[in-house]
Order: C-alpha cells, then sequence, then structure tokens
C-alpha cells in the first residue's frame, strides 16, 4: 500500500472519531487483506496527523494484554496505541456520551516512566527500576467500527480504540507494590460489574511495559521519560450508559472516578 492509501485509511478512521459516528472495518472493503503492520502504518499516520493539529501525547498505551481478550481475537501479541491530551478526563470528571460512540470502560495501572527505555530485550525487572511511579486507571475505549465488529489489522489502525482515560491522583512508588497481586474492582452505580489483578496483564503490568518497549524497538523507537503508560486491562470492559457513575478501586493505590452524562 502506498502513503496516499494509509493516509487515506487513517483519515477515514479520524473522520470516524471527530463525527462520532461508527465506520465498516477497514477489513470490510477499503483493504481486505490488511495486516497488523500496514495497520501500525495507518496508525502512525493517526498520531502524526492529531500532532500535527497540536496534540501532545500523553503516553503509548499496550491493549489486548489479557489471556482472555488474546484468545477472544485469536493472537498471541498484545497491541499499542498512543493517549492524547485531550483525551484526559480529570478525576471524578464527566465523560459525555455525545463526544463519543459506544464507549467501555476498564480498569488499568498505568505507569510514570522516570527514564527512556529502550529495546529489544527489556524485562519486566528492568521497567519497574525505570518508573518513577504507578496510578490507577480507568480507560475508555471507543472502537470506531461498527458493532464492535473488527479485525486485529482493523483495531491496530484504529489505534487500538483509544479514547478517553482518568488517571488517579495519588502517584505510588512501584516497590511498595506486588504489582500482579493488586486487586482491582469497577463498579457502576455502586454494582460491581468486573474485578481482576495485575497478575492478568501478562502476569505482572510491567511485563507489558516491557513488551511495548520490545515492540516500539522494532521500529526504532523507545518510551520516554515522562510517558504515562497504560499497561493494560485488569478487568473485562464494561459498556457505558449516560447517567453512570464509574469507580474503580484499586487496592492500595486508591480510587479513580467519573461519572457519564
Ligand atoms: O485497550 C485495549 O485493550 C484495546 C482494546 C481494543 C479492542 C476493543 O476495542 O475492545
Ligand atoms: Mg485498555
Amino acid at each position: 500500500m502506498s502513503a496516499t492509501v494509509y493516509q487515506e485509511i487513517a483519515d477515514y478512521l479520524v473522520a470516524g472519531e471527530e463525527e462520532k459516528r461508527e465506520v465498516k472495518k477497514v477489513t470490510a472493503e477499503l483493504k481486505k487483506d490488511l495486516t497488523v503492520e500496514e495497520g501500525y502504518q495507518i496508525q502512525e499516520k493517526i498520531v502524526s496527523r492529531k500532532l500535527a493539529e497540536g496534540r501532545k501525547i500523553v503516553g503509548p498505551k499496550m491493549g489486548l494484554t489479557s489471556k482472555a481478550k488474546m484468545d477472544q481475537m485469536n493472537v498471541d501479541e498484545p497491541i499499542y496505541g498512543y493517549v492524547f491530551d485531550y483525551m484526559v478526563i480529570d478525576n471524578g470528571g464527566k465523560v459525555s456520551l455525545s463526544d463519543l460512540i459506544h464507549p467501555k470502560v476498564e480498569a488499568e495501572i498505568a505507569f510514570i516512566i522516570d527514564e527512556d527505555i529502550e529495546g529489544p530485550g527489556i524485562t519486566g525487572a528492568q521497567v519497574l527500576a525505570k518508573t518513577k511511579s504507578v496510578i490507577p486507571a480507568l480507560e475508555i475505549i471507543d472502537s470506531r467500527y461498527e458493532n464492535f465488529d473488527f479485525t486485529l489489522p482493523d483495531v491496530v489502525a484504529d489505534n487500538a480504540s483509544t479514547s478517553r482515560v482518568v488517571f488517579g491522583t495519588s502517584p505510588k512508588c512501584p516497590s511498595d507494590f506486588d504489582l500482579d497481586v493488586v486487586g482491582a474492582t469497577l463498579a457502576i452505580n455502586g454494582e460491581i460489574k468486573e474485578l481482576g489483578a495485575g497478575a492478568a496483564v501478562l502476569g505482572h503490568p510491567a511485563n507489558a511495559i516491557a513488551m511495548l518497549a520490545n515492540m516500539l524497538a522494532r521500529k526504532g523507537e523507545k518510551i520516554r521519560k515522562g510517558d504515562v503508560i497504560l499497561s493494560g486491562a485488569l478487568t473485562g470492559a464494561v459498556l457505558l450508559e449516560k447517567g453512570d457513575t464509574v469507580l474503580g478501586k484499586f487496592d492500595g493505590l486508591g480510587d479513580v472516578s467519573f461519572t457519564v452524562t
């Protein structure tokens, strides 16, 4: 595929995001044999477009990091995407359904990075040594695809369904926790809908960040000091409805909440 075609598909996906409407998956019509590598080329065009529009990257993120999600998508490697500044909602703030398509929420642990991390060969222990702090987070994913119908290359092209994120407000030192056994509950309107532990994320959330560094190295990139990185979901994703009050409680790491208007 040419750079022009990558750009056309990137623009098609951004139009879905900005106009808050579903689009058909890329593999339905535009490019039936889209590969994962081509999906990342399209994602890069989306990232470049947003940067050119003055948006700032908060950090890359990992997705599809749980065995359940990987099995569901029939993949053996997670994916990455990018979180931008305009996607961040204050803890306790509001997420407007009219800004989104069909959002879902999932509970994650985010890493605030203290030093550049450059793969290949990075391990979870090396990530922890270069992590300044960890914070709980609620990620709001909003696939741009009709009826959530997509293949792995489609979701990679769609910036890994990245849409909004609410970060906790009290960073904690990672060495004070065994992040694999940190538990989290995700409650909507006071009812626990999902629960999980850090080990759901590739055995330990730091492993996901290590994998990210190693995946970025394939295109000559690295994790950067100051990046705030979502490591992947501890819980399943729950569809949001107008009026929902969402609360994520993370053992020892604190609470994160928002309401849907
Ligand atoms: O953050 C993620 O795990 C990305 C999920 C992509 C698939 C989806 O939209 O469910
Ligand atoms: Mg996620």
